[in-house]
């Protein structure tokens, strides 16, 4: 089946100069560190371009003692982190709040801001008025390719535009077919990008943003070399235009004259490199210019075919890993019809099956385009991970910075890279995680009094709510949604999952475990005992939401997990056993982490009662249960305290989601209820929210229109609706959290008939399933790690195993509907299911 986002409507040269046309119609393209944005003008096209890197914000000589936003003043090396502490075991929390208030902050000083590249146009002249036939602009998931295609005068053109990973360079090839040649000319303006029509934190100065460069031309190359002015960041990009036809230089354009083919390569280049301090390369400008250069060189010589192919393979190997089918057809609807209909419910089921099916591809087409691992022949291309927009940032005052948060936006971007079997890709995080670990030893001395120094080497890293590309892991400039230690630790249950789905034993010893290790370190020593002898991480706030509190649900919840998978990280390589032996525990000594409420719910802070109020019944200052956050639920999803194993907590998990209305106004939210209705095995209502992502409903004063591009929003675009949309589908089909693979665990009645190949459970098998009238007909099970396999469906006892060659294997029937069954690396196990 054909997976296509396709359009027949344009914009005009005048809508192509706005956000909303951007936003809700611009197809996004990237590899990592170069992204872009297919606009689909006609006599103007307008491909906005973005590096990833290009910030503002960090060292600069303007901000020579710069330290990544700590403020000693303020934390006064874990003084005042003290003195708060004291003040809530005396109950005194009025004064401890006022502190936190006042002085747990960081400082919002060089923060700075993502920053769009700019944008390429293309002028064309089809040197006649005639009509404008069979427009089309389209997407295609299976190749990674998008083209723009139309008739003028019994001339055919064609436009296609991609990004190539193995090569580094964006892109567009143009063709003309029949009567008439192409006459266009082609800029590239690394332009302030501040739309009329973005209406949001239209207060940043232009300070923040503004930059300088210079343009030269010279044979059909388009040169830029410049730097940000807030930080020096310097910066360049090449724009080679090769053509059969005339190619002429003008004074900051290339004009093509009589073509009938020309390709147009772009790439773009800065001097960030991810190490503390100075986060720079070194380079000067010619150096950086030359780096850049040398892509286009290499793409100009190797050519067009060899480029294409090139994409395409690399593309493929990741893409085609996963199938999914819900038994669909691509409809003969544009992806505006589609979406129209789906929303206004007038689709019919296999349309909406469809578009279902082409928003999880859409999540993983998103994943490959903006996170990708370090290239091993070309370290100097270390990429940064995917942001809060992925990579694609078209204003130069994006909401939020696009940067990264990290008390679940972060998370969320990063959850379908494993089950969706694109584990490289959360390569970038992984580094970028490392590199907090510096900066974060800065923040943890000054906020929390735990010092690295020789005698005690790597002895803990803090980090908040909100980074930049430079350390910046000092608290927010505002308490409530500013400080927030165990985000990071959040985060790091990501990286274990890579182990935990690849068990790539290498890996973990090399990259994550010291991570894993200096994060509980840090721990060990943040955590503090309340009154009753519990250790608490104090004080605590549930994201965005609630009281103040002495610890609540959220962070004892990652607190647990994070011993539960540092303990089982350690006991794998057989390291640490003493700390083996704190970290246990520790964790048996946690406050909480979760306790029943009064109302059957699981408790948010533990001073609740009944939902919402306090155990004397006035109401919980802040509660809100339109709110979109479910941070008390942490330990159903992601983390494994809460599983179908524990009955009691999941009912009251259940009673908690459903406590919260269906109004989670933004994307991730939605997807995040999702996610954990499947996790409750609840199939119809995970199914609910999914279908809410997908209709992308916001209210009124934030919206600036409906997105038709395959991309969902938090007010303004934001990835991680997406990418969790796409986790959200798996978990629903397929969940390995709890020591066992459970085949269909909350598939709905709308999904009845469906295969998926592909997804990758953990204990490295690759999985797939068949099924019809909602129950598996056949689960096959590649086993990459030749790990014992357990599956779990109701009565699978029943069901036989075959290996590939179709002899029985012999199996265990743990229960009558769970089985295990010892299997080899390479093997692929096909389980039969009998009568329904
Ligand atoms: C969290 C959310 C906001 C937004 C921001 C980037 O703080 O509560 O809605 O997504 O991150």
């Amino acid at each position: 089946m054909e997976l296509k986002l396709t359009y027949d409507t344009y914009p005009s040269t005048e809508e192509l100069g706005l956000y909303y046309t951007w936003e809700n119609y611009g197809l996004m393209t990237g590899n990592s560190a170069i992204g872009g944005a297919v606009l689909g003008g006609v006599q103007r096209e307008r491909i906005q371009l973005n590096d990833k890197s290009l910030w503002s914000g960090g060292p600069s000589q303007k901000r020579s003692d710069y330290i990544g936003g700590n403020i000693i003043e303020y934390g006064n090396y874990g003084e005042t982190l003290g003195r708060v502490r004291e003040l809530f075991c005396q109950n005194k929390v009025d004064e401890a709040v006022e502190i936190c208030g006042r002085l747990l902050l960081g400082s919002d000083i060089g923060y700075g801001i993502n920053l769009s590249y700019g944008n390429m146009y293309l002028d064309f002249d089809y040197g006649s008025d005639a009509e404008l036939k069979n427009y089309k602009r389209e997407l295609d998931l299976q190749s990674g390719i998008i083209t723009v295609e139309y008739d003028i005068s019994k001339t055919h053109y064609t436009r296609t535009t991609y990004t190539s990973y193995p090569d580094n360079v964006l892109i567009t090839k143009i063709t003309a077919e029949g009567k008439d040649g192409l006459n266009l000319s082609v800029a590239v303006l690394p332009d302030n990008c501040v739309a009329e029509d973005y209406k949001w934190n239209r207060d940043y100065k232009s300070d923040v943003w503004s930059r300088k460069w210079k343009t030269s031309v010279k044979d059909g190359l388009i040169s830029i070399s410049g730097a940000v002015d807030d930080n020096q960041m310097r910066f360049a990009s090449h724009t080679k235009i090769i053509s059969d036809g005339k190619v002429i230089d003008g004074a900051d354009k290339v004009s093509v004259c009589d073509a009938k083919d020309i390709l147009i390569i772009t790439s773009i280049g800065d001097d960030y490199k991810n190490v503390y301090p100075n986060y720079r390369t070194g380079e000067n400008d010619e150096q950086v210019s030359k780096k850049v250069l040398k892509y286009v060189n290499d793409a100009s010589a190797k050519g067009y075919e060899a480029l294409t192919r090139d994409h395409i393979a690399d593309y493929r190997a990741l893409f085609d890993r996963v199938e999914l089918s819900l038994d669909a057809d691509m409809p003969q609807k544009t992806t505006i019809e589609l979406l129209d209909a789906y929303r206004t419910d007038s689709a019919s089921a296999k349309e909406k099956r469809y578009l279902e099916t082409l928003f999880f591809q859409m999540g993983r087409y998103l994943v490959i385009q903006s996170s990708r691992e370090t290239p091993k022949l070309d370290p100097q291309r270390q990429t940064l991970p995917a942001n809060l927009q992925g990579l694609w940032v078209a204003t130069n005052n994006t909401m939020w910075h696009a940067d990264y948060h990290l008390n679940v936006n972060q998370q969320m971007i990063y959850l379908p890279n494993y089950v969706a079997n694109l584990v490289n890709t959360a390569e970038p995080l992984v580094d970028y995680i490392d590199s907090l670990r510096e900066p974060g030893r800065v923040t943890a001395h000054i906020y929390a009094g735990i010092e690295t120094n020789s005698e005690n080497p790597e002895n803990g890293f803090m980090a908040h709510t909100q980074n930049t590309p430079f350390g910046w892991t000092c608290p927010g400039w505002c308490f409530n949604w500013g400080w927030g230690p165990t985000g990071l630790a959040w985060l790091i249950h990501n990286i274990w999952e890579y182990y935990e789905y690849t068990e790539d034993l290498q890996y973990l010893k090399n990259r994550i475990y010291p991570i894993m290790r200096e994060c509980a370190v840090f721990f060990d020593q943040y955590l503090m005992r309340d009154k009753d002898g519990y250790l608490v991480a104090s004080p605590s706030f549930s994201p965005e939401h609630g009281p103040y509190t002495n610890g609540n649900t959220y962070e004892q919840s990652i607190l647990w997990q994070l011993y539960e998978d540092t303990v089982a990280a350690a006991s794998v390589l057989g390291v640490d056993d003493e700390k083996i032996r704190l970290w246990k525990a520790n964790q048996a000594e946690l406050k909480g982490p979760v306790e029943i409420g009064d109302s059957g719910q699981i408790k948010e802070w533990y001073e609740e009662g009944e939902l919402g109020k306090y155990k004397d019944g006035t109401p919980i200052e802040r509660y809100d249960d339109d709110h979109f956050h479910i941070s008390h639920l942490v330990g159903l999803f992601p983390g494994n305290f809460i599983t179908p194993d524990t009955p009691e907590l999941l009912k009251a998990a259940l009673c908690s989601i459903n406590g919260r209305s269906d109004n989670a106004q933004v994307n991730w939210a939605r997807a995040w209820r999702s996610l954990c209705y499947s996790r409750a095995l609840d199939g119809e209502n995970a199914y609910k929210f999914l279908k809410m992502v997908i209709c992308d409903e916001m209210p009124e004063r934030w919206t600036i229109g409906k997105r038709y591009n395959g991309l969902t929003s938090c007010r303004i675009f934001q990835i991680e609706g997406s990418l969790a949309y796409t986790s959200a589908v798996c978990e629903a089909l397929m969940q390995s959290n709890a020591g066992y693979i459970s085949i269909l665990p909350a598939l709905s009645e709308k999904w009845q008939k469906g295969s998926v190949y592909g997804l990758l459970a953990r204990g490295n098998f690759e999985l797939g399933i068949a099924w019809s009238n909602c129950k598996p007909d056949k689960v096959t099970l590649l086993s990459k790690k030749g790990n014992t396999a357990i599956l779990s469906y109701k009565d699978i006892a029943l069901a036989s195993v075959t290996d590939s060659n179709g002899n029985k294997i012999d199996f265990t029937a743990i229960q009558r509907d769970k089985i295990s069954f010892e299997t080899k690396i390479g093997e692929c196990y096909t389980v039969i299911f009998g009568d329904k």
